[in-house]
């Protein structure tokens, strides 16, 4: 593969194996496809767990850098962006002294106490990185997008765990992230993605060659 993978990305994806998050096998996807590997953020389901995600996605951030990704507050988009917001928020303090604010957003508006459908810091003129786990059509980043502007924000990036890199479809041969970044001028990062998963496996024989292939088949046929 032409992409080099950088220390954390390796331990980010041995931790995911170990973890049961990251799986190699058929697993068929909200888009219909069936591919060969499948990531599962829901099973990040212990203190330690969390606690090293939380720094994996806080190190891909400050990797990309201040002047790329510069914003005051974090949101959260329910249901697993607000476990997944809150660890980042907290591991931006612990590991990087970084403090910025948190926020999140409720499915169902509430009627009584406060009311409303967000929670957290105030949004109105702020720049917004959204959170989230993996994006392959990008559906739920482009709800988050409409919500924010809404309330006067102004989303500026959005970080993940896992970019799949898939082409949309074969008319239009960019990825979710790729039409993001197009059409909401959001940057996206993540800390890792389908070509540094290649990567990996290239050079961890212990997979096995059939995992590899199978992965280097589902790119050819579907990456970007
Ligand atoms: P989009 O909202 O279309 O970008 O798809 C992302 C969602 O797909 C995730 O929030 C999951 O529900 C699901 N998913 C995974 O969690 N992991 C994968 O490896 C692949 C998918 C998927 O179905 O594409």
């Amino acid at each position: 593969s032409d992409e080099d993978i950088k220390l954390y990305q390796r331990e980010f994806l041995e931790f995911s194996l170990s973890l049961g998050v990251l799986k190699f096998g058929s697993f068929v996807l909200k888009s219909g496809r069936i591919s060969p590997y499948f990531f599962n953020a829901g099973l990040f389901a212990s203190g330690a767990a969390l606690s090293k995600l939380g720094k994996a996605y806080a190190s891909t951030i400050i990797a990309a850098g201040p002047n790329q990704v510069n914003f005051d507050v974090i949101f959260g988009p329910a249901y697993k962006g607000i476990s997944l917001g809150a660890v980042v928020g907290s591991a931006l303090y612990n590991d990087f002294e970084v403090d910025v604010g948190f926020a999140y957003d409720r499915k169902e508006a509430k009627d009584h106490g406060e009311g409303g459908k967000l929670v957290g810091t105030s949004l109105e003129g702020k720049r917004v990185l959204i959170v989230d786990d993996v994006i392959t059509a990008g559906t739920a980043i482009r709800e988050s997008h409409t919500l924010l502007n809404d309330v006067g924000a102004l989303p500026v990036g959005v970080v993940i765990a896992l970019d799949r890199a898939e082409i949309r479809s074969m008319e239009d041969k960019i990825s979710a992230v790729q039409a993001v970044a197009r059409d909401l001028s959001l940057l996206v990062v993540s800390i890792v993605s389908l070509p540094q998963l290649q990567t990996f496996l290239e050079r961890s024989p212990d997979y096995g060659d059939e995992t590899l292939e199978k992965v280097i088949k589902y790119r050819n046929e579907y990456g970007v």
